[in-house]
C-alpha cells in the first residue's frame, strides 16, 4: 500500500468527520456542565447561588461571541447557543460544532472559576423561527422546573432532612405542593430572583453612538452594537416574542 493510498484509509475512518448541519436550517448548540451537582455542592452555595450564575453568563457571553451566534441563554448549569440559518461555522461540521464548543465553554468557565470543569455539547435543529421560539420556550420551562426543585430539595436539606428523605419528600409532589412547602417555610417561590426562575438571555442590540468627526470637525451619530445580558426575561408568549425578534434581527 502506498502512502496516500494508507493516508486516504485512515481519513475514512474519521467515520463522523464529515457529518454536517443542514444548510439554511436554525442551529442550537446546547451545553451542559458535567457533573454538576457534585461540583456546586462542593464549590457554591445551594441551591443558587450569583457567583455561579455570573460565571455562566461569562461563559454563555464567550460562546457568543466566539461562535458569532445570535442569541445565548443560560439556566441552570446548561447554555444554548442560538446559530443563524445562513452560518457557515466550521464548514457546519457536526463533529467541529460541538467538539470546540464543549472546549470553549470548558476552558472558559474554568478560567473563570479557578478550577477544573467541563461540559458536554449537543446539536439541535429547527426548520423556522417558530420552531426557534418552542425551543426556547421548552428550556425556559425547564429552568422553572428545575428552580422549584432545588429549592424544595434544599429548603428540606437545610431544615435537617437527609438526601433520602429530602428526596423522598419530593417524589411524587405536583407543583402547587411544592409551592406551598416553600411557603410554609417562609418563601414565596414568585418572590426569588427571576434570573434563577426563567433563566439570563443574551443578545447583541444596536445602540446609537454619538462620536465626533475630526476630518470634518462635526458630531456624527453611529450605530454600535452592544451585548445586552437580561436577568428579567418575559415568559411564554412575552418570549416567544422576544426570540423571534431577537432570532431574525441582524
Ligand atoms: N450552587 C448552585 N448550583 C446550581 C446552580 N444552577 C444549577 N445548579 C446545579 O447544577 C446541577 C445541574 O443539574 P444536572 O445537569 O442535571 O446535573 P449533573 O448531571 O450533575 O451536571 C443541579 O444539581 C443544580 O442544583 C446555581 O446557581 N448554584
Ligand atoms: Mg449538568
Amino acid at each position: 500500500m502506498d502512502a496516500d493510498t494508507f493516508e486516504a484509509g485512515q481519513r475514512a475512518r474519521e467515520y463522523f468527520h464529515r457529518l454536517t448541519v443542514l444548510p439554511g436550517a436554525w442551529t442550537v448548540l446546547r451545553l451542559d456542565g458535567r457533573g454538576f451537582s457534585r461540583f456546586t455542592e462542593e464549590h457554591f452555595g445551594k441551591p443558587f447561588d450569583e457567583r455561579f450564575a455570573g460565571h455562566m453568563v461569562s461563559t454563555a457571553e464567550t460562546l457568543l461571541g466566539e461562535l458569532g451566534g445570535r442569541y445565548a441563554y443560560t439556566e441552570s448549569d446548561e447554555i444554548s447557543v442560538l446559530l443563524d440559518p445562513g452560518s457557515g461555522l466550521f464548514g457546519r461540521g457536526v463533529e467541529k460544532l460541538v467538539s470546540v464548543s464543549a472546549g470553549l465553554a470548558s476552558a472558559a468557565f474554568s478560567l473563570a472559576v479557578g478550577k477544573p470543569a467541563h461540559f458536554d455539547s449537543r446539536v439541535w435543529l429547527g426548520t423556522g423561527v417558530g420552531d426557534v421560539a418552542d425551543y426556547f420556550s421548552w428550556r425556559q420551562a425547564d429552568a422553572a422546573r428545575c428552580a422549584l426543585n432545588g429549592w424544595c430539595y434544599w429548603t428540606l436539606r437545610k431544615a435537617g432532612k437527609s438526601r433520602r428523605e429530602a428526596t423522598r419528600e419530593l417524589d411524587g409532589a405536583s407543583t402547587a405542593d411544592k409551592n406551598e412547602l416553600l411557603f410554609r417555610h417562609g418563601i414565596n417561590f414568585n418572590e426569588v430572583p427571576a434570573w434563577q426562575r426563567r433563566g439570563v438571555g443574551l443578545w447583541w442590540e444596536r445602540v446609537p453612538h454619538t462620536g465626533h468627526d475630526p476630518v470634518r470637525d462635526m458630531a456624527v451619530t453611529t450605530e454600535r452594537r452592544r451585548l445586552r445580558v437580561e436577568r428579567e426575561l418575559p415568559m411564554k408568549d412575552g418570549y416567544r416574542e422576544l426570540i423571534e425578534r431577537v432570532a431574525t434581527t441582524r
